[in-house]
């Protein structure tokens, strides 16, 4: 069971993930649309897992005896810059969602909501590996800089990123 401040909390939450699979499905476009394949197909993926993170929020919710309500998903922006600025971007949507999951920690921790603490701590560590795996991509972005051949070398390198693993639905 969750209380209905909770329930509130999360049901924002699956909001959010809903906004940031649709950002990234955004961002792949316009990749696609500046000549940048491999760009394009890593947001692709990105925004496949973000479509898990919503379902096993939602899921969440629905075990718990709560109930969903889905809100409605911002609009993304249609442009997002150079291919270090998509990334960088990418970067800081990735450290606000790191916050969001942290205010909903410590509501968790104040109501004494044990469970919501032990599912949460599922989106603690993924959020480490988010922001670690863009860390990753804007490094180099930033060290080619304008320089076109390195630029197609991460393209290519973006490009074989894998699916993600689908969730079980429970
Ligand atoms: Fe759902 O982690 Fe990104 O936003």
């Amino acid at each position: 069971m969750i209380s209905t401040k909770m329930q509130a909390a999360l049901n924002e939450q699956v909001n959010k993930e809903f906004y940031s699979a649709y950002m990234y499905l955004a961002m792949s476009a316009y990749s696609n649309t500046i000549g940048l394949p491999g760009f394009a197909h890593w947001m692709r993926m990105q925004y496949e897992e973000e479509t898990l993170h919503v379902t096993k929020m939602y899921d969440y919710i629905l075990n718990q005896g709560g109930e969903v309500e889905l809100l409605a998903v911002e609009k993304p922006p249609k442009k997002y810059g150079s291919p270090l600025e998509i990334f960088k971007k990418t970067l800081e949507h990735e450290q606000y969602v790191t916050s969001l999951i942290h205010k909903l920690m410590d509501l968790a921790v104040e109501e004494r909501d044990y469970a919501t603490q032990t599912f949460l701590q599922w989106y603690v560590t993924e959020q480490v590996e988010e922001e670690s795996n863009v860390n990753d991509i804007v490094a180099p972005l930033r060290m080619v800089g304008d320089d076109k051949s390195g630029l197609m070398l991460i393209d290519r390198q973006l490009a074989g990123r894998v699916a993600p693993t689908p969730l079980p639905v429970k």
